[in-house]
């Protein structure tokens, strides 16, 4: 086996919970005047919920707004996030995701995830998939988050690996970017990475032919 670990990002690769950003932040960004669109949102992917923030401020033209304001609109949009994701349900892991983790591990890889969220551990509580991995590293674990290798990095470490003998599965640039700069390969689902990924598919359940072969 080429690779030992395969580390899962988690919004946008094991989970949809992008659109339940997407409405948080809106709420957010309306009420600050912010023209702020589903487009837009697709820049927030893998990036941390600081620097999401400061992504959407770049078409703000108010009063500067301070920072304890800032932290008072952070904490506001992970409530309204939290809302959304307390009605999630194991239902909302398709059978294809289960099936496809089922087998990786029954092929002898070792499963972790590598997600900047720091609501990870509430989001696999929710549907049902915490013990589907062997580690989890999360937003909370880290100082910075992708396209910086961090989480990534942490991944191997709490899973005793090497790096090289990892595998990253990704939706975003920011995080195909992290794992070439942890020393792993990368899988890009859908567009991510546009063409710098080392393998491409176009749904979960093809991770078996490309590692169980
Ligand atoms: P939170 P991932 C990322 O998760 C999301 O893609 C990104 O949109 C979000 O801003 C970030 O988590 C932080 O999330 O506000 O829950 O800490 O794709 O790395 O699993
Ligand atoms: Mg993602």
């Amino acid at each position: 086996m080429q690779y030992k670990a395969i580390i899962f990002d988690l919004d946008g690769v094991l989970v949809f919970t992008d659109k339940y950003h997407y409405l948080a932040w809106k709420k957010l960004a309306d009420r600050l005047g912010i023209d702020f669109t589903e487009k837009d949102n697709d820049r927030l992917r893998g990036v941390s919920r600081e620097e999401s923030f400061d992504i959407i401020l770049e078409k703000y033209q108010g009063d500067p707004i301070p920072e304890d304001k800032k932290k008072e609109y952070l904490e506001e949009k992970n409530d309204i996030y939290r809302e959304s994701l307390g009605e999630m349900t194991k239902d909302d892991v398709t059978d294809e995701v289960r099936k496809t983790l089922l087998g990786l591990r029954e092929a002898g890889y070792r499963l972790a995830i590598g997600s900047s969220s720091k609501n990870t551990a509430y989001i696999l509580e929710r549907c049902e998939l915490t013990d589907a991995f062997d580690k989890v590293a999360d937003g909370t674990m880290i100082t910075r988050s992708k396209p910086d290798p961090e989480v990534f990095l942490k991944a191997a470490q709490f899973l005793g690996e090497n790096p090289s003998d990892c595998l990253v599965v990704e939706d975003a640039d920011a995080g195909i970017t992290a794992a070439h700069a942890a020393g792993m390969d990368a899988v890009a689902i859908g567009a991510a990475g546009s063409g710098r990924a080392d393998y491409n598919i176009s749904s979960f359940k093809e991770l078996l032919d490309i590692l169980c072969e």
